[in-house]
């Protein structure tokens, strides 16, 4: 009874350690992109990242308040001179983003991020 336990135990032990690497073998690596915010364009760190958790790190350069909105996330409003930190997760694909604040996309704050 007592090696029964043991090995169970054991074997739990083992399953639960396993998991969560058969649970994601290939796990996506966390990365960050700095976006430089500004009138009005946006300047990004990187053209392309893998998918998965997308650390973005918003720096407003400006002299206005911008956000960044990508995958239907907004930030919060950076405003100038501040900086903000943004995650998101992303999947595949070449995702617009823009700053949503009025008249600022139209302006030029937009653009595509290619995400493999
Ligand atoms: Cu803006």
């Amino acid at each position: 009874m007592n090696r029964l336990t043991l090995a169970l135990g054991v074997a739990l032990a083992t399953l639960v350690a396993a998991a969560p690497v058969a649970a994601s073998p290939s796990a996506a690596k966390a990365t960050t992109i700095t976006v430089k915010m500004k009138e009005f364009k946006f300047i990004l760190s990187k053209q392309t990242v893998p998918h998965g958790t997308v650390t973005f790190k918003l720096v407003n350069i400006g002299k206005l308040a911008h956000d960044f909105r990508i995958a239907g996330k907004t930030s919060k409003l950076i405003q100038p001179g501040k900086t903000g930190k943004f995650v998101v997760t992303l999947k595949k694909g070449k995702l617009p983003y823009n700053c949503p604040v009025p008249g600022h996309t139209a302006a030029g704050m937009k653009g595509k991020l290619t995400v493999t």
